[in-house]
């Protein structure tokens, strides 16, 4: 029987019992007992396990001990059950609002002791940060109440169960809840208590709740206090020493606004936060506030008056080992990373994160778009028919959502906007939640991405439009339409500031088009920029029966509905490590805008509010990427929105190699984020003196030969190149495969003039189809010259009558060995090719390529829509480190404008290719790596990749684009790469 408190898994109401309204996560100096630790602990695969272990007096002495806070499926490896990864699905069936007996039920218990002198407490309050998903609560054996609501705070006043000395805690965590059915978030399910619990003594007197509502206005700074005390703990005091404030109240009415005289406004960029402490005689609370007033005028988001650009990210909170469970250090360091990439924002996809990581924003600086803890996205397979959020039996538990999450966090300068969830669909349950934040908090914007016809919210928000679509929401008037708006209500949401609260779909090696997304915000005021989806992989770290350790994905824990590597789209690999993409972020964001003009840089202060007095300027002048010189720009102090001309330094050009400028913006002093001379904005300035590409002299007496020779350091053996400088070569051999990145893998929605695809197919699908990944090879002539060697080709793929000619030409100029490669497809080609490149194939012998050195774009891997991180210069690297640890292996190490390329082996220069740019004046690429295109394709993860005992060296006259179909728009058409004739110049020489 469950007895009359049952949180029953079905019930949609949000929690019974002692449940206590929600308030702020306060600083204060009210005695506490953290029950963090180590908790008895039994899993059962059922709801229905008995219920006798709440009694004070049952033996747990059989049971396993667990940590709290954790996930048990994230401990025991594998004893507890294992994640499940799901976006949109629904792990169970969709039978709302009920869920399987099958529902793996945790049970804990552990005893704690109150202090003697807690007696003197008005009332004892025990807080649960975070379980996942719906929890009951005994102590003592006296049920106490149940909560919902996993990633929200839930008080319950246990006054009455609790004694001095020795006391029995048993909690009962159910997996699967009605509340699962809206907190079907795009991550791994992960049961448990997995934040924190403390036990909390309420002084008689004490301050219940406070909250300081700041406002800013040139100079002066406003507090708007509420406190929630009894009468009898008045009077109450506010003090804020640094700027000598000590105001007292007597009463509760005498509680008026403060005006604060010259106070330093709180922005992301300078967050400038002033100590307060709010006291009675009882208790004392400690608070950081900052200034600053947020507010919507003429279309536009300000905040102190002026407009901000969101550069943000989404931010999910996951650990490969600890899941979603909350570590300072770790995240901490993560906020400092996103301040090193020029990151701004964050928003707190799909719920709120640890109190303490709006702690570390309020301090580090960002804006923060705080977001409720609900989604209901399964609902999308059933047309939304039954959707939780136009449901009345689920208005409750949705206001109790809000409620708790707004009312936890509301003292957070950094907090600008209120997020009522995601992917939620729409309904009378939204609206009421966004009635419910507009009358608590007038001080700031409420956004649902949902509410597309702008109903209730006050920002309009979407996520991943095209940059066509973009574009068109800020440009057209009022009766070009939006999706999913009449006329009218697309004229009201184009009144609106305009947010991508998810856009550019970082899965894999991607995405592309950042640039044209930033660009469109600094085009239009409506529009405020955005949030990239997302900010890190949620790997979990885990080993394959022989111990190899990887980040495991959806599928790899036997999961009978799952998705796969969807949840691996971060721009942060599993393991920290910042992808490509995180560096082309920081280079497109970056606050200050460059242009060359003559003899001057016009420089541009992007910022919102902050000046330039924190950054210095420094130059260098390379030659073919060697230093000549270097020094310091003397550039004027700029305020936000500033710009000046300043004369560039005397820059010695050469005559025979390449001269590039670089300017970089870098902190003249460390932060709390990075140390001095960090680099926040670079730019570069070709000031070379083209040179001709050497001639190859023409060749008249062709005759047809065996093609067994030798020119130079190159040996042929019938045609085919076999020794280079004397190590064994194959190749090379064309190359039109790349193993697909996660934007070829997905199908085209076909519904963008900007998308060249087939609705419903993936480019990986037509490349296969095409054979491009099996291409064969018929020679069709080979001849010679006494210097010369040319061999024609015929490429093609099994049954299928499409190909392409590759003419080979291989000629001694002097003592230099020169291939020029022409590549000519046939007609009917119809779809985008990934690559036009040669492939060869160097076996290790004894002396393996195992590092590069080149000068062209780095230091990073590069695609035709993704250049802005990469620069000119001189690189090294070996050949492992060229390759980026996508966590399903795929096209990777892409380096463009390809000069020149030493390949080394334990540092020692075995050959050196020098390319040259086509009549179009456009320069090859290369990748160099330890595999084919075709093993990497056949991977599902970096472990499944063979071992090798080859480099693979490819040369790509050009790469398709990168786009970010994985989740929106394809490759702009600028960067698409089609079936064309490309010419490959090159000249190779020994070491
Ligand atoms: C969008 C979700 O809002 C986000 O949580 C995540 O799942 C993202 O997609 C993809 O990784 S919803 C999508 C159907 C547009």
């Amino acid at each position: 029987m469950l007895s009359q408190l049952a949180g029953h898994v079905s019930d949609t109401t949000p929690g019974r019992g002692a449940l206590r309204t929600a308030r702020s996560w306060l600083h204060s100096d009210a005695p506490s007992l953290s029950l963090n630790g180590n908790w008895r602990f039994r899993l059962s695969p059922t709801a229905r396990a008995a219920e006798d272990f709440a009694d004070e007096g049952f033996d747990d002495s059989g049971w396993d001990s667990i940590p709290v806070p954790s996930h048990w499926v994230l401990q025991g490896d594998g004893v507890y059950g294992r994640p499940i990864y799901t976006n949109i699905q629904f792990p169970f069936p969709i039978d709302p609002p009920h869920v399987p007996d099958e529902n793996p039920t945790g049970d804990y218990r552990r005893h704690f002791e109150v202090p003697a002198d807690w007696s003197e407490a008005e009332r004892v309050v025990l807080r649960f940060d975070g379980v996942e998903s719906l929890f009951r609560l005994w102590v003592n054996g006296d049920e106490i109440g149940s909560a919902s609501g996993s990633r929200l705070a839930h008080e319950f006043d246990v006054t009455s169960s609790v004694r001095p000395g020795d006391n029995v805690v048993a909690v009962r965590v159910h997996q699967w809840s009605a509340a699962s059915y809206v907190e079907d978030q795009d991550q791994w399910w992960l049961p448990g208590i997995f934040r924190d619990i403390t036990l909390i003594a309420r002084p008689a007197g004490g301050i219940e709740d406070v909250w300081l509502r700041t406002g800013f206005e040139e100079g002066h700074g406003r507090i708007e206090t509420e406190v929630t005390a009894d009468a009898a703990a008045f009077p109450v005091t506010l003090r804020l020493p640094e700027l000598g404030i000590e105001q007292v109240w007597a009463t509760a009415a005498d509680v008026a606004p403060l005006d604060v005289e010259s106070v330093e406004p709180w922005s992301a960029e300078q967050p400038r936060l002033y100590e307060v402490t709010v006291s009675t005689a009882a208790e004392c609370v400690a608070l950081r506030t900052g200034f600053r007033t947020v507010e919507i005028r003429g279309g536009q988001f300000l905040v102190n008056g002026r407009r901000v650009v969101f550069h943000g990210v989404n931010r999910h909170e996951t650990h490969p080992e600890r899941g979603r469970v909350f570590d300072e250090e770790h995240a901490r360091e993560d906020l400092a990373r996103m301040k090193r990439f020029n990151v701004n924002a964050i928003r707190t996809s799909h719920y709120p994160p640890h109190p303490r990581l709006l702690d570390l924003a309020d301090e580090l600086g960002f804006w923060v778009v705080l977001e409720c803890d609900l989604e209901a996205h399964g609902f999308d397979k059933l047309d939304w028919v039954g959707n939780p959020s136009d449901d009345p039996a689920w208005r409750e538990a949705y206001l109790d959502r809000i409620q708790r999450t707004v009312e936890r966090d509301k003292n957070h300068p950094s907090i600008v906007i209120w997020s009522l969830g995601n992917e939620a669909g729409t309904g009378s349950n939204l609206a009421a939640m966004s009635a419910w934040v507009h009358a608590r908090d007038t001080g700031r914007p409420v956004h649902y991405e949902g509410d597309h016809a702008g109903e209730y919210t006050d920002i309009y928000s979407r996520m991943y439009p095209s940059v066509l679509e973009t574009e068109r929401i800020a440009t057209e008037g009022s009766r070009s339409p939006l999706l999913n708006c009449t006329p009218a209500q697309a004229a009201r949401q184009r009144t609106k500031p305009f947010l991508l609260c998810e856009y550019a779909h970082a899965m894999g090696n991607g995405p592309g088009a950042l640039d044209q997304y930033e660009a469109l915000a600094h085009a239009h005021p409506r529009l405020h920029g955005g949030f990239v989806w997302e900010w890190r992989d949620h790997g979990i770290l885990t080993t394959t029966p022989d111990g190899t350790p990887y980040y495991a994905y959806g599928g790899d824990f036997g999961e009978v509905v799952h998705d796969g590597n969807f949840v691996m789209d971060g721009m942060l690999l599993s393991d920290d490590v910042p992808t490509p993409s995180l560096h082309e972020y920081k280079a497109v964001v970056q606050p200050l805008r460059f242009t060359f003009d003559g003899g001057d840089v016009a420089i541009v202060n992007l910022r919102h509010s902050a000046d330039t007095s924190d950054l210095r300027f420094r130059w260098r002048v390379e030659h073919d990427g060697t230093l000549v010189e270097s020094g310091d720009l003397e550039v004027p102090v700029l305020a936000a929105g500033e710009s000046a001309r300043v004369p560039l330094p005397r820059i010695p050009v050469s005559q025979d190699s390449e001269t590039w400028l670089t300017l970089d913006a870098v902190l003249a002093a460390g932060t709390a984020w990075a140390r001095e001379g960090h680099v926040i904005a670079t730019a570069q300035l070709d000031r070379s003196t083209r040179r001709p590409a050497p001639g190859v002299r023409p060749r008249t007496t062709w005759r047809q030969c065996d093609g067994t020779l030798t020119l130079g350091i190159a040996e042929f053996l019938d045609g085919s190149l076999v020794r280079l400088a004397g190590r064994a070569v194959t190749g090379p051999r064309l190359e039109l495969f790349r193993a697909p990145t996660d934007n070829d893998e997905a199908a085209s929605e076909g519904v963008e003039e900007s998308d060249a695809g087939i609705a419903g197919v993936s480019n990986a699908e037509l490349w296969r189809r095409d054979g491009l990944d099996r291409l064969t090879t018929r020679r069709v002539s080979v001849e010679r010259t006494a210097d010369a060697l040319r061999t024609i080709d015929k490429v093609s793929a099994a049954n299928s009558a499409l190909s392409v000619m590759v003419e080979s030409l291989w000629s001694l100029e002097g003592d230099e060995l020169d291939l020029r490669v022409e590549i000519q497809p046939s007609s009917g080609w119809l779809t985008v090719w990934p690559r036009i490149g040669i492939r060869l194939d160097l076996p290790d012998g004894a002396a393996p390529v195992d590092g590069a050195e080149w000068f062209g774009l780095g230091p990073l891997e590069s695609y035709p829509d993704s250049l802005r991180a990469a620069r000119t210069g001189r690189f090294t690297s070996t050949v492992r480190d060229l390759c980026v640890d996508y966590a399903r292996p795929q096209e990777t190490g892409h380096r463009s404008q390809l000069r020149e390329l030493t390949l080394t082996s334990a540092g020692t220069k075995l050959l050196r290719v020098v390319a040259f740019p086509d009549t179009h004046g456009r320069r090859p690429g290369f990748t160099l790596s330890r595999h084919t295109p075709q093993q990497i394709a056949r991977a599902g993860h970096p472990f499944e990749l063979p071992d090798s005992t080859t480099s693979h060296l490819i040369i790509d006259a050009a790469q398709h684009g990168l786009g970010s179909r994985a989740c929106g728009p394809d490759v702009w058409p600028d960067f698409a790469l089609r079936p064309e004739s490309r010419t490959i110049r090159l000249r190779i020489a020994a070491g």
